[in-house]
């Protein structure tokens, strides 16, 4: 019996294949670069393994926790081949982390995103309490100077009433604007599994799926 709730797109059917192949403590120790990835990237806390554990449809993919700064590797998961990748950067701006942990991480994260040649695009997500930290416009210049497309998911909208977020979006979008940054934007929740749908189009067209 199919309807159209449970009926799943062909990306998101290949997307559901994704399995853990390893963590990276540096740039360095990654994968080979070849075949095609997409990574990302958000505040430590912003709700990445969630939103990669949703999309997947797997519980424990990622490992999702209370305690932010958990997630310090890259980790990289395939998605049906081991040439087409989904990678879960490092949270970063967790306050009690040392200053000089930062840097070296900050530095990593931008050889990352200028240096990855599989790299095919950048989801960058960030809580839709507090949409674009500091250092949120900062992965995203660098991701423009590399010429790489860019797609923000504002999580936990389940936060916000139907109006507030669609709000929250807009005034988001007017600020991208401001900034001149190409990229494109959608509301996201875990909890309520709302959005996933549309990063994985947005995934399966960057990947080639
Ligand atoms: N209400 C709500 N809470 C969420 C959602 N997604 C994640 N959370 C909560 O936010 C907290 C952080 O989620 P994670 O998925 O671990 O965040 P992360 O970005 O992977 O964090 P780091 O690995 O520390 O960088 C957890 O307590 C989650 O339960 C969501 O869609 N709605
Ligand atoms: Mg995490």
């Amino acid at each position: 019996m199919t309807n159209s709730t449970n009926t799943i797109s062909n990306y998101q059917k290949i997307i559901q294949q994704a399995k853990f192949q390893l963590s990276a403590p540096t740039f360095k120790l990654c994968p080979f670069d070849t075949g095609k990835e997409v990574a990302f990237a958000g505040r430590s806390n912003a709700g990445k393994s969630s939103a990669i554990n949703a999309l997947t449809n797997q519980k424990q993919l990622a490992r999702s926790s209370k305690t932010p700064g958990r997630t310090q590797m890259i980790n990289f998961f395939t998605l049906g081949n081991d040439e087409t990748r989904l990678v879960d950067l490092p949270g970063y701006g967790y306050a009690s982390v040392p200053e000089e942990m930062k840097r070296k991480w900050q530095i990593e994260l931008e050889e990352y995103l200028v240096e990855r040649k599989s790299l095919a695009g950048l989801v960058l997500l960030t809580d839709i309490r507090r949409p674009l930290q500091y250092f949120d416009e900062q992965m995203l210049h660098w991701a423009k100077d590399a010429e790489l497309p860019m797609h923000i998911l504002l999580t936990k909208a389940d936060k916000f009433k139907y109006g507030a977020s669609k709000n929250a979006l807009l005034k988001t979008q007017r600020e991208l604007k401001k900034l001149d940054l190409p990229v494109t934007i959608q509301l996201f929740s875990a909890l309520r599994k709302q959005g996933i749908e549309e990063l994985a189009e947005v995934m399966g067209n960057w990947l080639e799926l």
